[in-house]
């Protein structure tokens, strides 16, 4: 049998494609039409200024803060009715932490694409420099390039593709992806409580894997055609996503519209997951979202996702299903990452084959 290590590299790849990078620093008048998306003109985007994307207060989550209760019902109500929030510069994770990350992960985007091939994804595997979720010679690509890689379990990296230029880039990821992974585990123990189970339900299966996706979207020259990352729900736990430069481009999906997100200075966005989703039995809503591109000016942005270990079943958590039934299946992590990695990105379809009795 297979260590830990083993079966993560064998979970399954993404068809390699070209680098979107060079390919718009072309700056062709047509981008080639694997890239155009007819349909993105006929989306409806939101315009509605009235739509208050709810913000959290880290700080307060915590007991005996003053406004404690409060918070913990903001939360709740959050990840019901949006799936999504922004939450508020007192996260406590070290500026210097962020900014660093900020800065490493933009200079290693403008390294020669040489240098940033010796990252490169190897077939049948998902980390390192490259694109995901492409399954088919057919399939429509995102306008956009990512770094993939997995800082938790430490003993498990795969240090041949984590970046050694800029030279300070293993020792910033490192220290972002631990403070990230220190606030994910806090956040998880608020939503335990606000569903009625013990405060470590979630926190203790999701304390050790972490990944981190910094993307990044070229500017194109039909950015009303392409997108940079394909309309999903993230197949994970509890997403963190850093806006990393003052570009913007994250889409949410509310009432059949797509809503902009206006970055808060300082905040992470967080995402409930589809596994959230899953294990709270349908309580709380992963969210749609994707990333849409500028004609003129690149895109940055880091997501650090939070999944459960390995061996954990993702299904609902058993004290949530005793009054109304499951309302998902149970199946081993693995077999779901499996099914997560040989799938292309589709909206919210990948949760739908999870649900029961529909
Ligand atoms: O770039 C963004 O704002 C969204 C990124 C994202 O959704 C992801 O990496 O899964």
């Amino acid at each position: 049998m297979g260590t830990e290590v083993d079966r993560r590299k064998d979970l399954g790849g993404s068809i390699p494609v070209e680098n979107v990078q060079a390919l718009a620093s072309k700056n062709l008048k047509d981008v080639p039409s694997r890239y155009i998306r007819p349909e993105v003109q006929f989306d409806e985007v939101s315009i509605d200024e009235s739509l208050h994307i709810p913000v959290i207060d880290m700080s307060k989550l915590l007991a005996n803060q003053l406004g404690h209760q409060d918070e913990l019902a903001k939360l709740h109500l959050a990840c019901k009715d949006w799936g999504f929030f922004q939450q508020l510069i007192n996260h406590g994770v070290l500026e210097e932490a962020i900014e660093n990350m900020k800065s490493d992960i933009q200079e290693f985007f403008r390294l020669p694409l040489e240098e940033k091939m010796l990252c490169a994804q190897t077939p049948n595997n998902i980390e390192g420099y490259g694109q995901a979720f492409v399954v088919s010679e057919e399939q429509k690509l995102d306008w956009g390039d990512m770094l993939f890689l997995l800082p938790n379990p430490v003993s498990q990296r795969n240090m041949r593709v984590w970046p050694t230029n800029p030279t300070s880039f293993r020792t910033t990821l490192d220290k972002y992806s631990s403070e990230l992974q220190r606030v994910a585990i806090s956040l998880l123990r608020s939503m335990a409580v606000n569903l009625g189970v013990d405060s470590e339900e979630l926190a203790s299966l999701h304390k050790d894997v972490q990944g981190v996706r910094m993307n990044y979207y070229p500017h194109c020259t039909q950015a009303d055609k392409v997108m940079g990352l394909t309309p999903h729900s993230d197949a994970t736990g509890l997403t963190m996503l850093l806006q990393v430069n003052e570009v913007r481009g994250l889409q949410i999906k509310k009432n059949d519209k797509w809503v902009p997100i206006k970055p808060i200075p300082g905040a992470f966005i967080v995402n409930v997951g589809d596994i959230i989703e899953i294990m709270s039995n349908g309580e709380y809503k992963s969210i749609e979202h994707r990333a849409v591109v500028n004609p003129e000016k690149e895109r940055l942005s880091i997501a650090a996702f939070h999944s459960p270990i390995m061996e954990a079943m993702v299904g609902p958590l058993p004290d949530l299903v005793k009054e109304k039934g499951a309302k998902y299946k149970t199946i081993t992590h693995e077999e779901y990452v499996r099914l997560v990695i040989t799938s292309k990105l589709d909206g919210k379809s990948l949760l739908d084959q999870m649900k029961l009795g529909e």
